[in-house]
């Protein structure tokens, strides 16, 4: 069985459910990703509620006493899980569960090829013809985009699907901001001593004669042009 069976099989499960209590991790990832099984529980009429969580801990797991979708965390708490659930988590884990749509069981990458906001598009897209783009937001959140500087494996098949245009571009973090604040909140790369630092990087800026305050893209576009054309 590949993924997009099991993901079928998992909305089968999901589909004969009437409410589902949704857990999720509290980030990009996780958000985008019980946004996408929302819109597909409202599809089929089935009752939701979602549980944004920092962690899955022992006291939420012992609480738990309806059919629970877990999205962006599951995998690595197995052991203590009932069998009233579905799990669409891609974090790394060797424990087999039924009702896990876990991308390792089929040799997918879960770190670069397909976030859990995406594992949630396979199984809601068995229910309308979804559009991907908050599975795309989801993957970009969960930087999944960082070791190759573009979307690959199954990622890549659902960018087709998305409103995400693609361009090829700086990497770079408030291209709006102000140039102080685009260098000193660029993750990629960091720069040292500027990193979080404000006071340096106008210091920086203002030592090489460069106006600070003007907007990050507009200050670099030329030699941004130049860097393409060579
Ligand atoms: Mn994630």
């Amino acid at each position: 069985m590949g993924i997009i069976e099991k993901a079928r099989e998992i909305a089968g499960i999901i589909e004969r459910q009437d409410e589902i209590s949704i857990i999720t991790h509290c980030d990009a990832d996780g958000i985008t990703g019980a946004a996408i099984a929302k819109k597909a529980l409202d599809e089929i009429g089935v009752k939701c509620e979602i549980r944004v969580v920092r962690y899955l801990s022992k006291k939420i797991l012992q609480g738990i006493d309806k059919f629970t979708w877990f999205i962006d965390l599951g995998n690595g708490n197995i052991a203590g899980m009932n069998g009233n659930t579905v799990i669409t988590d891609h974090h790394f884990s060797n424990e087999y569960h039924e009702r896990a749509l876990n991308p390792f069981y089929y040799g997918i990458d879960g770190e670069t090829e397909i976030s859990a906001a995406g594992l949630a598009y396979l199984v809601a897209s068995n229910f309308s013809d979804f559009d991907a783009t908050l599975a795309i937001m989801g993957a970009i959140g969960d930087l999944q985009d960082l070791r190759f500087g573009k979307l690959t494996g199954v990622n890549r098949q659902l960018l087709k699907n998305s409103k995400v245009e693609i361009k090829k571009d700086i990497r770079i973090y408030g291209r709006k901001k102000p140039l102080y604040k685009m260098i000193t909140y660029a993750t990629d790369p960091v720069i040292p001593g500027i990193f979080k630092r404000v006071r340096n990087a106008i210091g920086f800026l203002s030592r090489i004669d460069i106006d600070y305050k003007k907007a990050g893209m507009n200050a670099v576009e030329r030699r941004r042009r130049k860097f393409y054309l060579n």
